[in-house]
């Protein structure tokens, strides 16, 4: 079965879909020139071919070589009697795995994230193949933030390897900066990352891309229609597959021809919301803040059932959607270092009629296990006689994940109660 809807949320205090406020918010500043508002200087730093560089931390002799890390089980390296280790090889490699990511001598032979295994070892068979070790990869990334926390404070998490960090404050000197906070990420981890320095978050994360690895990208507003409109239109992050392919389909393909595309004919393919983004996001306009965890007040997930499901009859299935609603929030939490005590449960019957239960915890978690049998507290104090249509799972009263604890996965049945 598969699920009708599902949607995540990660509220922020001015409430709101964060989205739709950031689209109008900017079509708001359209018309009010840029030069009157005080400059800013975002940073958008991201760590270069990080799960493989973090593998070569831990295995130096491949320095240099073309290594994939790959997705699902693979073989780890087998120390030999010499003390030296033996690597598994692409060419002999079975499966459907995917590439998870690879090192620069890898790309050179076309070997790129998402790409099937089988597919790659037929384009560099010799290099080395690695399984991913996320453990590390975690550890690693808790080292970059810290050591840019360290001398930055207003930093956004937006993924295992990638941040944007406001650098206003420092005026003329935010390049100087941004070089700095490089070397702090070096020292603290031996790994290199590249920046892209801009007026806004969006500029900040097309730039990051343009020099790596190893870059720091800076842009100037009068840079925009030299440097970023030769760029496809898909570098824009939120133009994805699917408004790329239509965005071909009229024959638009750099972002600087997106700029000038009619407004009209953009909006009978994209309706008004997502048209009036594409047009500022093409201009280089965006007004959204650096936004830092501490602002984050709760993190949801919640899913709407494809039928409305019976709580004896489809027990297994609610017990299943329930343990992925938390593996995700749990991951969220993740995603942008946070732990909450407050998990919440959201049910919605067959009606219409919904109701909420919570339960705030001795200490905040940030696991899916402990999150897993809060949710199950918070059922045993929920009537169960109608139909069920959604199932939501929230995390509030949230903090640094330095203060909570993870605790064993629970080996306990789901919805126990019922
Ligand atoms: P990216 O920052 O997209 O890629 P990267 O760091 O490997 O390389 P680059 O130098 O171009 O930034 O992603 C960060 C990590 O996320 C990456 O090392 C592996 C993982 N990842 C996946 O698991 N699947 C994917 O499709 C992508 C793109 C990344
Ligand atoms: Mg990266
Ligand atoms: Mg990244």
């Amino acid at each position: 079965m598969h699920d009708q809807y599902l949607a995540a949320t990660i509220a922020s205090p001015r409430g709101g879909k964060p989205n739709r406020r950031e689209v109008s918010l900017t079509a708001s500043v359209s018309s009010s020139p840029e030069s009157l508002a005080p400059r800013r200087w975002i940073a958008h730093l991201d760590m270069d071919a990080f799960f493989a560089s973090v593998e070569l931390l831990k295995y130096p002799e491949l320095r240099g070589e073309a290594v994939v890390i790959g997705g699902g089980r693979l073989q780890q390296p087998v120390l030999q009697p010499d003390g030296t280790r033996q690597f598994a090889r692409m060419r002999d490699y079975v499966g459907r795995g995917v590439v998870t990511t690879s090192t620069y001598a890898a790309r050179a032979f076309g070997v790129f994230s998402a790409m099937g295994i089988m597919k790659a070892a037929r384009l560099a068979p010799d290099s080395i193949l690695l399984p991913a070790d996320f453990e590390a990869y975690r550890e690693y990334s808790t080292r970059f933030k810290q050591a840019v926390a360290n001398l930055a404070p207003v930093i956004q998490n937006v993924g295992i390897d990638e941040i944007y960090i406001d650098l206003s404050e420092h005026g003329d000197g935010a390049p100087a900066f941004a070089a700095r906070l490089k070397a702090a990420v070096f020292d603290a981890t031996g790994l290199s990352c590249s920046i892209g320095l801009a007026p806004n978050k969006l500029l900040a994360k097309i730039c990051s891309d343009l020099e790596k690895p190893d870059g720091l990208t800076i842009l100037h507003p009068e840079d925009i229609a030299t440097r970023v409109w030769p760029l496809p239109a898909k570098k824009i992050n939120g133009i994805g597959p699917k408004a790329t392919a239509k965005l071909a389909a009229m024959g638009i393909v750099t972002i600087g021809e997106l700029a000038q595309a009619d407004l009209g004919m953009l909006r009978t393919q994209f309706g008004d919301l997502y048209t009036g983004w594409l047009h500022q996001a093409a201009l280089g306009i965006d007004d959204r803040p650096v936004q830092t965890s501490r602002e984050t007040k709760s993190v949801s997930r919640e899913t709407t059932f494809e039928r409305d499901l019976q709580v004896v009859r489809d027990r297994a299935v609610l017990s299943e959607k329930l343990e992925s609603l938390c593996t995700r929030v749990a991951g969220d939490l993740d995603k942008h270092a946070l732990a909450g005590r407050t998990v919440g449960i959201k049910l919605r019957f067959e009606d219409f009629s919904t109701v909420t239960r919570d339960i705030t915890l001795p200490s905040a978690t940030a696991d899916a296990a402990a999150i897993l049998r809060a949710t199950r507290d918070c059922l045993r104090r929920v009537p169960f006689e109608k139909k069920i249509r959604l199932l939501g799972v929230r995390i509030s009263t949230l903090c640094d994940p330095s203060q909570s604890t993870r605790q064993a996965p629970a080996q306990a049945e789901l919805f126990p109660a019922l």
